[in-house]
């Protein structure tokens, strides 16, 4: 003990040792005391506990390298109160936004003001002594060590106290060890990210979230990826121009499918009820297991008189699957070649996005609710961007180890307790309500489904079928409710599925469950599977469902960039000023083109994967003729035009350079969404008599009574979906009198 004691005190291998030790705690007590990374299982605990030595000893080695004693102690406590500063900045900031600080948001000026301004330094409580208090010590001992003698330096006299070591660190540190130090630090930090990336592939790549990578890599490695993210977007955006911007409007007024007139308007004024059906493909549509339908609901619902549906509609996504679907959802503008277009320019790319549009063209409230972390996909941040007014994310929904799966909320209790938030909207409302249930690993208790197990040898392959037939049952309760609280006959209900849940390389152990006629609706019987086959099962289901709506199984060809102009032109809003990639499915003028991502593509007659053309209606590989080749050609090169000018668009963020006529740019820090409850409520009060929520017009009282549930959850305990969480139900207390009548704007 009195050894290593010494060696702390009296070298600088000691010292920084001992600022390596001090740093590595207090991270820890950031990662456990005031960050919820929700790390689980023992691997990622160990990832928890190890990551912040690797790069903190990586830094702290520098001051190593420096030969003159003063200067290398100097260096070293330099380091460590930056890392400090960087730990507390970030404890403060996740505080107020439950997310890390990006380079953007100290950067841009509008951010820092609305979250690193006053309301920062009132973030700081008590404990947070924790952080500062060792850096005066290390600085004290710098004193000591450096020979930085106070009290020599006044008096001019030694003081043998504290006589820390610096006659014996006069030598500087011999050659190797720096290198030595770096280099176990560095493979320290090699090894965190191998076994990260054995355990949540592509971490990197496609940033799903910032809390993750903090998880498995540490805070300062997040801030030099996110540091080195920004330089190369900043300069991709400071070489744009508005010529940029004008190669793109020509091409999108160019390919603008004008609406077709007898469905333009058809459901003009209603609510917009979008949900999203994770990981939902369309070959689930019809399927049976034992005889049994998977979807009994939906498959209902399509055949429905009042139901306009696609069956040739595929998703587009890229690795930002969720994100990426939601992004040509909203905006028709492709995701990125590479990672997610929400994670990397989310928070500060200008759009013009469904609720924007449809609030100021429409008159829309938007809200949109997902039961797992806002800060997934970086939708937290990207919401705003994208102008939603209420983002109710799991911290809306009652969290226990038995309401949730990896992802979210049950679906069954997402839609029930979402319902609960849906009556106090102003209407006409523009709401997502994001699915989660069917995601990988495809989990679901037997007391929330009896559906038999296809008896795969692949458990997620048997999984999918259960979560989606739960999912399914979870829609046939809400369509219930929206019928008996009267919101189904304002409403349009648009469903959608995000992207696949069975990669690819499931597909052949998929095939012995699927009838082909259900896997591939073009009729290929060729015994072998091909990568036509793939390309069939990258159909998703996409449904439009309001009374009097017709239109029943459409066949046009086209993909998820299509939807959002579908979408308006049903609502009556015209997306021809619009920048837009995709085309209203309704139209005549639509292409019946779908452009895979990774630049492939789908025709009415052709599926052409790389150099490989497939005939749709046999799936054999065809060698095309001349004529062939050269229609394809021209076709491949409007994809391709079609997916670089967006990714332009997006890169160079060339919609700054635009606003369409009428159009307002959305100002993001307009939104608070951890106070949605209250700002929904508030403005339900303030409105008083011309309140148009659900819960107004019902002389306000509550329809949850009508949810009818057989979820499990529920049974015990129906507050579940009746009361708000504790959490925030002091949102529900407030105390805004309701006026008298004048409607107020929006206080979001
Ligand atoms: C769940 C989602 C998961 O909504 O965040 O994302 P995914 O893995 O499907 O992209
Ligand atoms: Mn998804």
């Amino acid at each position: 003990m009195k050894p290593l004691i010494h060696w702390l005190r009296t070298t600088r291998l000691g010292f920084l040792s001992l600022l390596l030790g001090l740093i590595w705690l207090k991270t820890l007590f950031a990662y456990y005391v005031d960050f919820t990374l929700g790390a689980t299982g023992v691997l990622q605990q160990l990832l928890l506990f190890l990551n912040p030595l690797g790069t903190s000893a990586a830094l702290l080695s520098l001051a190593l390298y420096v030969r003159k004693p003063r200067r290398a102690y100097a260096l070293g406590a330099l380091l460590y109160v930056l890392m400090t500063a960087l730990l507390l900045t970030n404890v403060l900031y996740y505080r107020e936004f439950t997310d890390f600080m990006t380079v953007g948001t100290v950067m841009s000026v509008k951010n820092v003001s609305a979250g690193l301004g006053g309301s920062f330094v009132n973030m700081i409580i008590w404990r947070d002594a924790v952080y500062v208090l060792d850096v005066g010590l290390a600085l004290l001992a710098l004193v000591g060590y450096a020979g930085w003698n106070v009290w020599r330096f006044i008096h001019r006299q030694p003081l043998r106290w504290p006589h820390f070591g610096l006659v014996r660190d006069r030598q500087p540190v011999a050659y190797h060890v720096p290198q030595a130090v770096s280099a176990v630090a560095v493979a320290c930090f090699g090894i965190t990210m191998a076994v990260s990336e054995l355990n949540r592939p592509q971490l990197l790549t496609r940033t799903f979230d910032r809390n993750y990578i903090v998880k498995y890599l540490g805070l300062t490695p997040f801030t030099v990826y996110d540091a080195f993210q920004t330089a190369q977007n900043n300069q991709v955006r400071a070489s744009a121009d508005s010529a940029d911007m004008d190669k793109v409007l020509a091409y999108t007024k160019a390919h603008y499918a004008a609406p077709d007139a007898n469905y333009f308007g058809t459901a003009k004024g209603k609510n917009v009820i979008i949900i999203h059906l994770e990981s939902f493909q369309q070959f689930l549509i019809g399927a049976k297991i034992d005889g049994q339908e998977v979807t009994p609901f939906l498959n209902a619902l399509i055949k429905d008189d009042n139901t306009l549906s696609f069956d040739n509609f595929f998703h587009e996504v890229g690795l930002g699957k969720t994100s990426d679907a939601e992004n040509m959802l909203e905006t028709s503008t492709f995701g990125l070649p590479t990672g997610s277009l929400f994670s990397s320019l989310g928070t500060d790319n200008t759009f013009q996005g469904a609720p924007a549009l449809l609030e100021q063209y429409a008159g829309y409230t938007t809200a949109v609710f997902h039961g797992g972390e806002g800060t997934f996909w970086n939708r937290t941040n990207t919401y705003k961007s994208l102008g939603y007014n209420y983002f109710f994310d799991g911290n809306f929904y009652a969290h226990d180890s038995g309401t949730i799966t990896e992802y979210g909320i049950k679906d069954k209790l997402m839609f029930a307790e979402t319902s609960k938030y849906l009556e106090h909207l102003q209407q006409p409302f523009y709401a997502k309500i994001i699915t989660t249930s069917n995601h990988y690993p495809f989990f679901i208790t037997d007391a929330d489904t009896d559906f038999p197990d296809a008896g795969t040898d692949d458990a997620y392959i048997n999984g999918y079928f259960r979560t989606a037939h739960y999912l399914d049952a979870a829609l046939k309760e809400f369509f219930a409710y929206l019928k008996a609280s009267g919101l189904y006959d304002k409403s349009l209900i648009m469903l959608y599925g995000d992207h696949y849940g069975i990669s690819n390389d499931r597909n052949q152990t998929l095939s012995t469950v699927l009838n082909k006629s259900t896997s591939d609706p073009t009729g290929d019987t060729g015994s072998e599977w091909t990568p036509f086959d793939d390309a069939n099962l990258q159909r998703v289901p996409l449904i439009f469902h309001a009374p009097g709506l017709t239109g029943g199984i459409n066949h046009t060809y086209g993909g998820e960039i299509d939807a959002l102009p579908t979408l308006l032109h049903l609502l009556g809003v015209d997306t021809q000023n619009f920048v837009q990639f995709g085309a209203d499915l309704l139209s005549p003028q639509h292409d019946n083109v779908v452009a895979f991502r990774n630049h492939n593509f789908v025709t009415s007659q052709y599926t052409v994967l790389g150099t490989t053309v497939y005939k749709n209606s046999t799936g054999a590989v065809v060698t095309p003729d001349a004529a062939l080749k050269k229609q394809l050609a021209a076709t491949q090169a409007s994809v391709d035009t079609r997916l670089g000018l967006s990714d332009t668009l997006a890169t160079k963020n060339l919609l700054r350079f635009y606003v369409p006529a009428g159009f307002t740019p959305v100002d993001p820090s307009k939104a608070n969404y951890a106070k949605s409850l209250q700002s929904v409520l508030q403005t339900e009060r303030q409105r008083g008599r011309q309140s148009t929520s659900l819960f107004s017009q019902n002389d306000e009282n509550s329809t949850i009574d009508q949810y009818v549930t057989d979820a499990p959850e529920v049974a015990n305990d129906r507050s579940i979906i009746t009361d708000y969480p504790a959490t925030v139900a002091a949102q529900a207390s407030t105390t805004i009198p309701p006026a008298s009548g004048t409607a107020n704007t929006k206080s979001q």
